[in-house]
Parts: C-alpha cells; sequence; structure tokens
C-alpha cells in the first residue's frame, strides 16, 4: 500500500524511511541471549533478567500485537571542531531536544494519521526504552542490516537514524511482508581499526557494553576510571560516534536541514562546543545537580547528570577518576 504516507506527511514527520512487519518474534534472539551469556551487557543490567526475556516476542509486552510500522529518522552530522570536546550527534540533531520527547511527539501524530485512514486499533509506541530489540525490529521490516559495530544500516540514509515505531492491534490490508536486507559490510573493517577501545566484537556483530565510550560518556553516573584504551585526544565528552564517523555508508549527510535550530541547541553549543574543558569544568563545579538538571531539562544531557559529565570531561584532560570531591547535591 504506496499511499499510506503521502510525500509531504513523510516529510512533515522527518521520515526518512518506513517499513513494516507482522513478526513479533525477534530474529536474533539468540544473539542478544548470547551476547548476555557471555557478560557482554557489563553495567547495563536493565537488558537481562525478565526485561531481557521479554525482548524475545512483542507479545510479551503488547498482547494485542499483529503488526508494526517502523521508522527511521535521520539526523545531521553536525560540524564540531575537532579541537573541542564533542557531543555525539544524535544528542544535537533533533534541534538539541532530547529524541524522546521530540520523536515521541511525531510517532503520535503518526498514529492518529493511521487512525484516521485505517479507523480505530489500539497501539503502543516504541522508542528506545520498551523491552524489545528495536534493530531487530527495523532488520525484519525491511530497513537495513546489522552493520560489524552492530548499528542497523540502511543502503539510503546509512546509520546516523533513530528507530522508532507504533506497535498496531491490527494487520494493514495491502502491505506485503518484506523483503530483508542482506549484509553490504563485505571485507570493511574501518569500524573495528577506529574503536579506540576495541569495544567491537565483530564475529557477533555486537558491542561489549563496559568497553564502549557511549557506556561510560552516558550510562556512568559516577566517578568512574574510562575503558582502557581511551585517551585524552578522543574529546568524546557525551556519546560516541566515531565507528559511524568511519563508515562508508555514512558519506552522505541527509539531514542537513531537516531541524530547526532552538535554544536548547544554542544552550548546548555554548555551554559544552564552544569553550575550553577548564572553563567547562569550572562551572560545573559551582552549580549544584539540581541546577544541572534545570538548565539542561529535555535535551539528552540530562541523562549524565552534573557528576556524570564532570566524570566525561576530567577523563579527556587525564584524571583517572579518583577525585570524589566534586559529588555534592
Ligand atoms: C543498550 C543500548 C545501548 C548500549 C549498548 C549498545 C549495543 N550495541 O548493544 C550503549 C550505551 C553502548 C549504546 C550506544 C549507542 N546507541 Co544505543 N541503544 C541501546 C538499546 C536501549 C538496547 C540495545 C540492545 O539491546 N543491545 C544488546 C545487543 C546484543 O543488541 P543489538 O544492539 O540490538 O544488536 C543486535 C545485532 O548485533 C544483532 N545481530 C548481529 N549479527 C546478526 C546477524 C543476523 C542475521 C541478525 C538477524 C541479527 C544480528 O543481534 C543483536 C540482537 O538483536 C537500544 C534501543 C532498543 N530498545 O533496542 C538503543 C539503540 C541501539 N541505540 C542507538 C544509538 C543511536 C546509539 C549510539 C549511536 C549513541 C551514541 N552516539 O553514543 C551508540 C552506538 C554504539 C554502537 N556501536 O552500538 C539506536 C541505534 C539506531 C540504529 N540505527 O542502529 C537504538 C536502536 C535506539 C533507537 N531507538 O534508535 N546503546
Ligand atoms: S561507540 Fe565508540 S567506543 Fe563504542 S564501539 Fe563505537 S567507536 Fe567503539
Ligand atoms: S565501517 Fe565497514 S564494517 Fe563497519 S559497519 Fe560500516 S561498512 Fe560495516
Amino acid at each position: 500500500m504506496d499511499s499510506l504516507f503521502d510525500r509531504e506527511f513523510l516529510e512533515e514527520m522527518n521520515i526518512g524511511s518506513w517499513g513494516y512487519t507482522e513478526e513479533s518474534l525477534a530474529h536474533s534472539y539468540n544473539q542478544f541471549t548470547g551476547w548476555l551469556a557471555s557478560k557482554k551487557e557489563g553495567k547495563l543490567q536493565y537488558l537481562s533478567g525478565e526485561r531481557g526475556e521479554k525482548r524475545s516476542d512483542i507479545r510479551m509486552i503488547f498482547p494485542d500485537f499483529q503488526s508494526a510500522l517502523v521508522f527511521l529518522f535521520p539526523y545531521p552530522k553536525t560540524f564540531q571542531d575537532n579541537s573541542q570536546a564533542k557531543i555525539a550527534h544524535y544528542a544535537l540533531g533533533f534541534g538539541g531536544e532530547d529524541y524522546h520527547f521530540y520523536l515521541k511527539e511525531k510517532l503520535e501524530t503518526i498514529a492518529t494519521y493511521i487512525k484516521n485512514k485505517l479507523g480505530a486499533f489500539s497501539y503502543k509506541l516504541s522508542l528506545d526504552v520498551l523491552p524489545i530489540l528495536e534493530r531487530d525490529l527495523a532488520f525484519r521490516s525491511g530497513l537495513g542490516w546489522f552493520g560489524k559495530n552492530s548499528m542497523l544500516i540502511n543502503r539510503e540514509l546509512g546509520s546516523y537514524t533513530i528507530i522508532g515505531s507504533v506497535l498496531i492491534s491490527i494487520k494493514i490490508p495491502g502491505l506485503q511482508r518484506p523483503s530483508l536486507d542482506t549484509d553490504h559490510c563485505g571485507t570493511c573493517t574501518k569500524c573495528i581499526d577506529a574503536c579506540p577501545t576495541s569495544a567491537i566484537d565483530p564475529e557477533n556483530r555486537t558491542i561489549i557494553a563496559n568497553k564502549c565510550i557511549s557506556t561510560y560518556t552516558i550510562e556512568t553516573f559516577k566517578a568512574e576510571k574510562p575503558p582502557p584504551g581511551y585517551s585524552s585526544q578522543n574529546l568524546e565528552i557525551f556519546g560516541c560516534d566515531i565507528c559511524q564517523e568511519v563508515c562508508p555508508w555514512n558519506d552522505k549527510d541527509f539531514a542537513s536541514e531537516v531541524y530547526e535550530k532552538s535554544s536548547k541547541l544554542t544552550l548546548l553549543e555554548d555551554f559544552f562546543l564552544h569553550r575550553n574543558l577548564s572553563e567547562i569544568l569550572q562551572d560545573l563545579e559551582s552549580m549544584s545537580n539540581r541546577e544541572y538538571k534545570k538548565m539542561f531539562k529535555a535535551t539528552a544531557l540530562e541523562r549524565p547528570g552534573r557528576i556524570g559529565m564532570i566524570k566525561n570531561l576530567k577523563a579527556i584532560q587525564g584524571d583517572q577518576g579518583h577525585d570524589y570531591s566534586y559529588c555534592r547535591d
């Protein structure tokens, strides 16, 4: 059914590509349990146990599941000076707004749009936080393949995309079973060679979470040493895009014109990207945790909090995380 979305609507919603599946079972659940069995989740304990089991079948969290519409939302490669602190593109890319808010609104609008076309159904939105293997969901909707860096790569859009889905209680008439993409990495090893902390397990196309700079800078909330291999030359103070920057499938930039500059983006740029590290640290150290939360509310940088960000900046300065004096409420 080509006419489910018209072109204007796709553009208005910033949808780069979309796919459809009626399969509730993850194709790669075995890869996921193998990953857990070899303890590669590290400190990301929320991925294991009961929440881990639920990742096998979407019906365990949405019993009425009959189909899913899966969307890839591309974000721009934001320009960053290589001599200064770096923030992952996704955190700046949606106008500086946390995509969990920005794209949730888009997904709600999309769900209403489909309801207007198809009539009543119940639905659930999936955007990062539900216990669903979302890359697998995108894969089985025909949207791409798993790169060696474990990213879901789309032939047109590359991997700078966020995956968001509408899980639906009916099947959509006229939509076909998608053809699944095959591997297009070939003999390339650029991401593996570029990862400073050897966090990529190329054989299983997964990440060793505790070695990943992204885990360290986003998911580690207290003073802690960076993973071995991390050096002050990396300059990543929030997230990490190194294994995507080198990927040939990301050579093009699709989304540079899409998102408007907002006050949140200006705040992030002015505070973190246009000043030297000591100035940023000084400001962070002189504010309270609450003040930090208020200042960076609804941006991605709210998550690590003030202590997490001080740790990230100190790691770049070569401080190995032994100084806990900045840990105050
Ligand atoms: C936990 C998590 C992290 C962790 C662990 C990442 C990881 N690779 O496991 C950390 C904090 C490190 C992280 C980092 C990032 N993340 Co993250 N993260 C998640 C989250 C919440 C769960 C991922 C998970 O289950 N990991 C466990 C591993 C085992 O599963 P997997 O990553 O899906 O890997 C699959 C493939 O390896 C596959 N596989 C491998 N070989 C084969 C072969 C075949 C034939 C098949 C079928 C499958 C297969 O099997 C695995 C299981 O499905 C998802 C959202 C979600 N609910 O899915 C977002 C998600 C994966 N993250 C996302 C993003 C954007 C990032 C970052 C780019 C952010 C940044 N700039 O710092 C980095 C990328 C780092 C990287 N190279 O992966 C996006 C990825 C979008 C995309 N196009 O792929 C997601 C999907 C969020 C979203 N809704 O868009 N993340
Ligand atoms: S995100 Fe960074 S640290 Fe993590 S696997 Fe990719 S290059 Fe390595
Ligand atoms: S850098 Fe090369 S190996 Fe890595 S994901 Fe991209 S194409 Fe695949």
